[in-house]
């Protein structure tokens, strides 16, 4: 980025009118620095994610949250996350801000009470579906003011991890409706929960075995193929797409291990490490939602299942014809808006319109 920096000027080649002076610009203008004001600013303003974890009871969901918070990239307990985890009753958010390299990450992970452990399972995907509808409506409820705060908090669920029990069969009747409905809502990635009871020939025909039913069920879960926004992102999201869903182990226990202090399970025959690609894929899901796809799981919901919230609230309101100014909200509906699936012409659109309405 050397200012001094010469490149040849299109301007030189082309006639100078005879009232303007010839064009002196020979140089380096400094575009490339846009960059450096957009890193400065991202990190003055840190970045909001949140992520949701779904699934039938004693999978290993609350394990998983406190697994996230203390695995290497945090290593952090946030408060209540120390002691011994009790069985979750009722949805529940941990919000822990990590910082590092002077980047601040308000992280927030919603834990669910086990779905389906009821005789009659009917409906009970409702208090999930009602509680990321609800984040959709406080932020749109917040956006459509007039004098509106120039950083909405956002509270909507980025990214779903759905826990998938190991039978080694094949999805269920009730993994199917459920993630019909969630892929329809909000960005889902579904993991194969306490793989350490598979083998490794059982995770992988397993994992085949759901992708295949993901497949003929339409099911598209997270990173979505009409999503992808060049050969690049085709090259990487197919080899993650390959892999998923990830085979994960969770534990919130440390263990010496070598000389090291590792996240394990203990077992009789040895202890099994988290962080650990030899033993599990908790590193992949770790690194897709964070490392690789923080960004795109945010954009995704924004541009695509915000959108088709927004797009259905304000259809429903009647608001649509009076134009871009005039918004008169009717107070949120009893059940969730159904809104289509994924669609990449409303992410395009949303793409074009929203520029300047994003603060990071
Ligand atoms: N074998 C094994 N057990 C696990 C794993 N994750 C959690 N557990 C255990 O499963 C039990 C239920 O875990 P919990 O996190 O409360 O499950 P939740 O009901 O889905 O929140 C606890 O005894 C955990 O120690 C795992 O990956 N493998
Ligand atoms: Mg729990």
């Amino acid at each position: 980025m050397d200012p001094l920096r010469q490149s040849p000027s299109p301007c030189s080649s082309r006639p100078s009118s005879p009232k303007t002076p010839p064009c002196e610009i020979h140089g380096y203008v400094g575009i490339e620095d846009v960059l450096d004001q957009l890193k400065i600013k991202a990190m003055k303003m840190g970045f909001e994610f949140n992520i949701m974890v779904v699934g039938q009871s004693g999978l290993g969901k609350s394990t998983m949250v406190s697994t996230l918070f203390k695995s290497k990239v945090w290593k952090c307990t946030p408060p209540g996350l120390g002691m011994p985890i009790p069985q979750t009753l009722q949805l529940k958010s941990v919000t822990h801000v990590v910082e590092e390299k002077g980047v601040k990450l308000k992280l927030t992970v919603t834990d669910t009470p086990g779905f389906g452990d009821q005789i009659n399972n009917d409906k009970c995907w409702d208090p999930i579906l009602g509680y990321i509808n609800e984040q959709y409506e406080r932020y749109l409820q917040e956006e459509i003011l007039i004098t509106r705060q120039r950083h909405i908090p956002d509270t909507r669920v980025h990214c779903c991890v759905y826990f998938v029990p190991p039978t080694g069969h094949c999805l269920r009747p009730l993994d199917i409706e459920l993630l019909q409905r969630l892929c329809r809502t909000v960005n889902v990635v579904p993991v194969i929960a306490r793989a350490d009871s598979l083998t490794l020939e059982e995770r992988e025909a397993f994992r085949r075995r759901i992708q295949h039913n993901l497949r003929t069920h339409c099911i598209e879960v997270y990173p979505q193929k009409c999503f992808d926004e060049d050969i690049n992102d085709r090259i990487l999201n197919s080899k993650i797409r390959d892999r998923i869903p990830f085979a994960v182990v969770g534990s919130d226990q440390e263990y010496l291990v070598n000389g090291r202090c590792v996240l394990g399970r203990k077992t009789k025959w040895g202890i099994i490490e988290v962080e650990n690609m030899a033993h599990c894929e908790f590193l992949l899901l770790r690194d897709l939602l964070i490392r690789s796809h923080l960004q795109d799981l945010k954009d995704i919901t924004h541009n695509v299942h915000y959108e088709n919230y927004r797009v259905c609230r304000l259809n429903e309101s009647h608001v649509l014809p009076r134009g871009p100014c005039w918004v008169n909200l009717a107070p949120t509906p009893p059940g969730p808006p159904v809104a289509p699936g994924p669609s990449k012409v409303c992410r395009q659109a949303r793409e074009d319109s929203d520029d300047e309405e994003d603060d990071y």
